[in-house]
C-alpha cells in the first residue's frame, strides 16, 4: 500500500510533505521495522496512522495481530520443547529462532497488548507478555512436550486441558515433597553402600537418573487409585537392583547375599542367571490403602527383547483378570535406555502392536532413562534423530521430556503418562534426560571416551543434593530431618550387610503362582491321554461343517465341509488341517481356550485353515470353532502384523503367563522366524534354565523341501536342534493329521510345560496319504516313533527319517517293489525316544545297513543331531547318511534341480 493522500480538509504542510517519494520510502521501512526511521519519524508515523486508518482497519489490524498470536500459541505447543531447560548438564537454549517475536511479526510493543488466549488454559484475554509467560512456564522448563503429531484433537486438548493451567508445575503438599526426598536418598544410598561394601561389582548403578525412583514410587501409589491392580515392568539393567530394593521390596539382605562370592546360582533350582536380569514380583499396597500386584519380568542382556514378552504377559493377566474390555486393571510399564529405545528395531515392531486387535494392551507407558550415553556411544552416534523417543511418534505417542534433575517433574509427567494411557488406552512416553555419574558399569572408565563430559558430571551434585538443597531453602524440612532420613536408611542398608556377612541369605524362590500348580514338573516321556470320546469329536465337527442361515460361505469352502462329516461316520478319513481343527475345538470344547497368531493365521498362508470364514455379500466374518456348544472356551485366531519378533515375544509372552490355555504362533514360513532369533535364544529355549519360567507355546514353521527355492523350504531344523538340552524344547516333525492332532492335546495335557516347536507342512497339507481315520484320533495318542505300517518279513536296511520325505520313500518302495527295506519315522526328534529307538534297532537288528535319509542339505535337517546318537545304536560303519550334500543354500533355485536331487536321494535310500 502507498502512502495515502492526507485528507484534504488537513490542508496541512506537512500533509503536503507527506506526498513527497522520500516520505513514502521512509515509511514503507518503518512499516517493515519502526526501529529503522529516526524517532522523530516514527513519532510522526504513529500520529499519521491514527489519524488516516479508520476503526474497520484498526480492529482488522487487531484480527491480525491476533492471529500471529494464535500461530504463536501454536509454535510454542509444537517447538516449546527445543528450548525446554531439559539437559541438567547444561546444554540448554535460551531462544531459539522460530520462537522469536519477530518469527511472527510481532514486537516488543505488542507485549503488553492484550489478546485472546484461545484454548491456553488461564485467562480468556491476556497480554501477549502474560502469553508468552503462560507459553515458557508449560513448554520451555524442565518438561518439553512433544504432542502436536496426534491427529486426534480430543486428545490434544485433553493434554493442553492438563497441562497449561498447571503451567507443567503442580503444587505438591509437603509431604508429597518428603516422599520424593526419601525416595532419592534411598536410591542414592542404595548405590553408594553397595559400591562402598562392593567395590567394582557390576550393578549398573543407577546415579545421574535417580530420579527414576520417585517417579516408579509415585507410579505404584497412583495406579490404584486409577483402577489397576497389577503393573507388569520389563526393564533392562541400569538401575534394576535399585528398583528391585525400592520399589519391589526385595530385601537388602537377599541382594546383596548375590554380591556375595560363595553364591552358587546353580544351588537354587538351575537359577543360572546374573542378578540384574532376574525377575521378582510384590504386592504394594498404596496410601489410600489399595493393593498392586507388581512383577518385574526377568530379560536377558539383549536390549529391548523383552518388550513384545511383558506385553503378550499384561493381555495374558488381562484375560485372567477379566479385564478385555477396558484393559485398565493390567498395566505394561516399559523402563528404557536411550541408545537401545532408538537403536533397536523390536521398539518400532513393539510400538506398532500398540493399537492391534490381538495383541493390543490398552497402552503401555515407556519411561527412558536418557543418560544421554550408550556404552562410550553418544547420541550424535547413536541416532539421526533429535530425541531418542522420535520412533514413538510413529504411534502418535505423547512424549514427555523431562529434566531428571527435577524430580518434582519427573514425578509430575509420569503421574500425566499414567493419567493418559487409563484414559486414553495408548502408549505414551516420558523421557528423562540425565546422566550416568560413572562409566557404563562399575568396572568401566568413561574418562577414556567422553573425558569432558565426565568432568563435568564429577563436579555436578547429585540430584539428591539439589533436591535437599531446594526444600531446605523453601524452609520444608531442616538439617536435623534429613540427616535422620539418611542415618535411618544407612542403618537398614547397614543391619541386612551384615546379616549376609554372619549368615547367607538364601535367594528367594520364584513362585509361578497358583495357575501353574501341578504343572512345574521336569520334563517325561510318559504319553498323555489325548484321546477325546467320539461326541465330542462329532460336536466339533458339526461346528465346523454348519453354515448358519442366510451365511452366504465361498463354494470351494464349502466343497470341503461334507468330508468332514462323512469322516466322523467312518467314511473317509480327515486332513491335516481338519486334524488341527478338530484338536483346537475338542480342547475348547473341554474348557481349555486357543490362541493361534501369526502372518495370515486366519485363513492360513495356503488356504488350508479357513477357521474365519467371510459372507460372500457382506464380508461378515463367522467363526465357526465359536458355535461348538455352551460352555465352551473361546477360539482367539489374530493375523499378525508382519513381524516375527515382536509377535512371537508377545505370544511367548502370552504363554508363559497362562499355562492353561493352547497358545499357538505361527511363521509364514519357517525360515522367516530366523528375524525372531533372539526371542528364540534368549527366552523360548532358555528360560527355564535361566529362570526357572517355563512355556507351553507352539510354534508352527512351515518346513518342507518342495522346490520353491532358496526361501520357503525350509524351517532350519538343525537349530533347533541345536538349541537342545536339558529337556528344555520339544521338536518334532510329523507325517500324519493324527499325530498332529494328538500333539497339539498333549500340549495342554501333560503335567509340564515345554515348548512346542512344529516342522508344518505344506505339500502334506493336501497330501493323499497324509490323512487319518476319525478313529486315531477318538483312540490313539502321540507317538514318538512310527515303525513302518509295513515292515518288510527280513529287513536288510532300517532307513530312518522324519517328515515329509517319507513318503516319497513309501510311494518308491510300494512302486518299485522295494522288499527289504523298513521305513521308520522319527516323528519326535527332541526330547530324543532313546528308549523307543532302542526297540526298533532291537527289532531290525537283522539290518546290515542303517540309513539316515533326510532331504535337506547335509549341514541342515537332523543328520548332525541324530547321527551321534545313531552309533549308540548301531555300529559306525552300519550308519549312512543319504540326502542333499552340503550347501551354502538351503535348497536349490531351480525346480528341474529340485527334483533331480529329490530322485537321487530317494533312489539311494532304497537301492
Ligand atoms: C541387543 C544388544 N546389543 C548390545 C548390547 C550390549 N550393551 C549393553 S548395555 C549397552 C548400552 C546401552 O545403552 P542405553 O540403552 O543408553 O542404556 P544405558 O546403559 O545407558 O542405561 C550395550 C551396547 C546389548 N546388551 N544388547
Ligand atoms: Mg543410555
Amino acid at each position: 500500500m502507498s502512502l495515502q493522500k492526507p485528507p484534504a480538509q488537513s490542508g496541512s504542510t506537512l500533509a503536503a510533505l507527506a506526498n513527497s517519494p522520500l516520505v513514502d520510502a521512509l515509511y514503507q521501512q518503518w512499516k517493515l521495522d519502526p526501529t529503522a526511521v529516526g524517532r522523530e519519524w516514527q513519532i510522526f508515523f504513529e500520529g499519521f496512522e491514527m489519524a488516516t486508518c479508520p476503526r474497520s482497519c484498526a480492529a482488522a489490524d487487531q484480527a491480525r495481530d491476533q492471529s500471529k498470536v494464535a500461530s504463536l500459541i501454536y509454535a510454542y505447543r509444537s517447538r516449546g520443547h527445543a528450548m525446554a531447560q531439559l539437559d541438567p548438564l547444561g546444554n540448554n537454549p535460551v531462544t531459539i529462532p522460530e520462537l522469536e517475536l519477530g518469527a511472527f511479526g510481532l514486537q516488543d510493543k505488542d507485549l503488553d497488548r492484550v489478546f485472546d488466549t484461545g484454548h491456553l488454559g488461564g485467562p480468556e484475554r491476556a497480554t501477549l507478555r502474560d502469553i508468552i509467560g503462560i507459553l515458557q512456564d508449560t513448554y520451555c522448563r524442565s518438561v518439553g512436550v512433544e504432542y502436536l503429531h496426534i491427529q486426534d484433537v480430543k486428545v490434544r486438548r485433553w493434554l493442553q486441558a492438563r497441562m497449561e493451567p498447571e503451567r507443567n508445575r503442580p503444587t505438591l503438599s509437603r509431604e508429597q515433597r518428603l516422599e520424593i526426598l526419601r525416595c532419592l536418598i534411598d536410591a542414592e544410598l542404595f548405590e553408594t553402600f553397595t559400591q562402598s561394601r562392593y567395590p567394582g561389582q557390576k550393578r549398573f548403578s543407577l546415579e545421574g537418573g535417580e530420579s527414576l525412583i520417585p517417579a516408579f514410587h509415585a507410579l505404584v501409589e497412583l495406579a490404584p487409585d486409577l483402577g489397576a491392580e497389577e503393573l507388569v515392568v520389563g526393564m533392562a539393567h541400569r538401575g534394576r537392583l535399585n528398583v528391585l530394593a525400592n520399589i519391589l521390596d526385595k530385601s537388602y539382605a537377599s541382594i546383596f547375599s548375590e554380591f556375595e562370592e560363595n553364591i552358587l546360582p546353580e544351588s537354587v533350582g538351575g537359577d543360572g542367571d546374573v542378578k540384574y536380569h532376574k525377575g521378582y514380583a510384590s504386592d504394594h499396597v498404596n496410601l489410600s490403602g489399595r493393593p498392586l500386584h507388581v512383577s518385574l519380568t526377568s530379560n536377558p542382556s539383549h536390549l529391548e527383547a523383552v518388550d513384545p514378552v511383558v506385553l503378550g504377559r499384561a493381555r495374558a493377566k488381562q484375560r485372567q483378570r477379566d479385564d478385555m474390555e477396558h484393559r485398565k486393571k493390567v498395566i505394561p510399564f516399559l523402563i528404557h535406555g536411550d541408545a537401545a529405545f532408538a537403536g533397536q528395531g523390536l521398539v518400532a515392531e513393539t510400538l506398532n502392536l500398540s493399537q492391534l486387535e490381538g495383541y493390543t494392551v490398552g497402552g503401555t507407558v515407556h519411561f527412558v532413562i536418557n543418560n544421554q550415553i550408550g556404552f562410550t556411544t553418544t547420541p550424535r552416534e547413536a541416532r539421526s534423530t533429535v530425541y531418542s523417543t522420535d520412533v514413538a511418534k510413529m504411534i502418535e505417542a505423547p512424549i514427555f521430556h523431562v529434566n531428571g534433575d527435577d524430580p518434582e517433574a519427573v514425578v509430575y509427567v509420569t503421574e500425566l503418562a499414567l493419567q493418559f494411557r487409563q484414559a486414553f488406552g495408548k502408549d505414551v512416553v516420558v523421557d528423562m534426560i540425565c546422566y550416568r555419574r560413572y562409566g557404563h558399569n562399575e568396572a568401566d572408565e568413561p574418562a577414556f571416551t567422553q573425558p569432558v563430559l565426565y568432568g563435568k558430571i564429577r563436579h555436578r551434585p547429585s540430584v539428591r543434593r539439589l533436591y535437599t538443597q531446594h526444600l531446605l531453602e523453601g524452609g520444608v524440612l531442616t538439617e536435623e530431618g534429613v540427616q535422620r532420613i539418611t542415618d535411618d536408611f544407612q542403618a537398614r542398608l547397614q543391619s541386612a550387610f551384615e546379616s549376609v556377612k554372619a549368615q547367607a541369605v538364601a535367594p528367594p524362590v520364584p513362585n509361578p503362582g497358583p495357575l501353574w500348580s501341578g504343572l512345574v514338573n521336569p520334563y517325561s516321556h510318559e504319553p498323555a491321554e489325548t484321546a477325546p470320546p467320539r461326541e465330542a469329536l462329532v460336536d466339533v465337527a458339526r461346528a465346523l461343517t454348519t453354515v448358519p442361515q442366510g451365511f452366504s460361505l465361498n463354494p470351494k469352502v464349502a466343497r470341503r465341509l461334507p468330508d468332514v462329516m462323512k469322516a466322523m461316520e467312518g467314511q473317509g478319513t480327515v486332513d491335516w488341517s481338519t486334524a488341527e481343527l478338530l484338536a483346537f475345538g475338542t480342547l475348547l470344547r473341554e474348557g481349555t481356550p486357543v490362541r493361534l497368531s501369526g502372518q495370515d493365521s486366519a485363513r492360513g498362508t495356503f488356504s488350508q485353515r479357513h477357521s474365519v470364514w467371510q459372507d460372500m455379500a457382506t464380508q461378515e466374518p463367522y467363526v465357526p470353532l465359536n458355535h461348538i456348544g455352551q460352555g465352551q472356551a473361546k477360539f482367539c485366531v489374530y493375523n499378525s502384523m508382519l513381524s516375527e519378533a515382536a509377535v512371537l515375544g508377545f505370544d511367548y509372552g502370552y504363554s508363559m503367563t497362562e499355562p492353561r490355555m493352547l497358545v499357538l504362533w505361527e511363521a509364514q514360513f519357517g525360515d522367516f522366524a530366523n528375524g525372531a532369533q533372539v526371542i528364540i535364544d534368549q527366552f523360548v529355549v532358555s528360560s527355564v534354565a535361566k529362570w526357572q519360567r517355563a512355556s507351553g507355546l507352539v510354534m508352527l514353521l512351515p518346513h518342507g523341501m518342495e522346490g520353491q527355492g532358496p526361501e520357503h523350504s525350509n524351517a532350519y531344523l538343525e537349530r533347533y536342534l541345536a538349541l537342545c538340552a536339558d529337556d528344555n524344547i520339544q521338536v518334532v516333525n510329523l507325517t500324519t493329521p493324527a499325530q498332529y492332532f494328538h500333539a497339539l492335546r498333549r500340549q495342554t495335557k501333560h503335567p509340564f510345560r515345554r515348548p512346542l516347536i512344529v516342522m508344518a507342512p505344506k505339500s502334506l497339507l493336501r497330501h493323499p496319504m497324509a490323512q487319518s481315520g476319525a478313529e486315531e484320533l477318538s483312540s490313539g495318542r502321540f507317538q514318538e516313533v512310527l515303525d513302518d505300517p509295513a515292515p518288510p518279513a527280513k529287513a536288510r536296511r532300517l532307513v530312518l527319517c522324519s517328515g515329509k520325505v517319507f513318503y516319497d520313500l513309501l510311494q518308491r518302495r510300494t512302486k518299485d517293489g522295494v522288499g527289504h527295506v523298513a521305513l521308520v519315522r522319527v516323528e519326535q526328534l527332541y526330547p530324543y525316544p532313546e528308549a523307543r529307538l532302542a526297540e526298533i534297532a532291537a527289532k531290525y537288528a537283522s539290518a546290515r545297513e542303517v540309513v539316515w535319509a533326510q532331504e535337506e542339505t547335509q549341514n541342515r535337517g537332523a543328520w548332525t543331531f541324530m547321527f551321534p546318537r545313531l552309533l549308540e545304536l548301531f555300529p559306525k560303519e552300519r550308519v549312512r547318511y543319504v540326502g542333499r550334500p552340503p550347501s551354502a543354500s538351503p535348497a536349490a533355485g531351480s525346480l528341474a534341480v529340485h527334483k533331480r536331487e529329490q530322485e537321487a536321494l530317494v533312489r539311494s535310500a532304497l537301492e
